[in-house]
């Protein structure tokens, strides 16, 4: 059945969406779809009331959200399994996954990525008052998932799984802003983390490609 992801080429979800599939060795086809254009395609409404990206279609089933996403893309296909077999484990991945969501997505890449990189990068007006708001609000988050990384290679032991799936492109979006890697540093964990995780050819080969000059 033929796999299909609907995403943006520099949403942080979207890649997080493809990640899951580079590192299954799942392929799949890709439409691009803007969330920030009014004109939305009325079929992605459908499956999105919210206008947002990814989704994704397997065969006929089609659906939304990067964790449901990514979930299923784990678990409809063979290979490395990303999920932990044991009990705690699988809590404590779903844990990450749920903090980086809730608390890490805002200060780390609509604040710090969004008005320290991006806009500027493509030419786009930054908000300077919202950009400061990010490097206060990112070293909370960026500590508690310190803590909750494990002494393995990865955020929960020694394989990758759906947390570092989750984590990596937050943090790659979050160092790219001037602020964000001084403030990964103090973290050492996740530090040492990313430096292992950023050499995945599942992480170089979905990595998005920003224009070098503004746009
Ligand atoms: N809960 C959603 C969040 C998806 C999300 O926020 N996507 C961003 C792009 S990275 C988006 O579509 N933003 C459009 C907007 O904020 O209007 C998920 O897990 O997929």
């Amino acid at each position: 059945m033929p796999v299909e992801l609907f995403g943006h080429r520099y949403s942080v979800y979207s890649w997080i969406a493809r990640l899951a599939p580079a590192e299954k060795g799942v392929a799949h086809g890709w439409t691009e779809i803007n969330p920030f254009d009014e004109d939305m395609p009325a079929a992605h409404l459908e499956v999105h009331p919210f206008r947002r990206v990814p989704a994704l279609k397997h065969g006929g089933f089609v659906f939304c959200e990067t964790d449901a996403i990514t979930r299923h893309i784990d678990e409809a296909f063979p290979g490395p399994s990303l999920q932990a077999n044991e009990l705690r484990a699988r809590a404590r991945v779903s844990q990450i996954v749920s903090v980086v969501d809730s608390y890490g997505y805002w200060p780390l890449v609509r604040q710090v990525f969004s008005h320290g990189f991006f806009r500027p990068r493509l030419g786009r007006p930054a908000d300077e008052a919202e950009f400061r708001k990010g490097p206060d609000a990112s070293p909370r988050v960026l500590g508690a998932l310190d803590a909750l990384a494990g002494d393995g290679s990865y955020l929960f032991g020694n394989e990758v799984s759906l947390a570092d799936v989750h984590f990596s492109p937050m943090i790659a979006y979050f160092t790219m802003a001037p602020e964000g890697p001084a403030v990964l540093a103090t973290h050492g964990k996740l530090q040492a983390w990313w430096g292992r995780m950023v050499q995945r050819p599942s992480v170089a080969a979905t990595r998005p490609e920003f224009p070098l000059e503004r746009t």
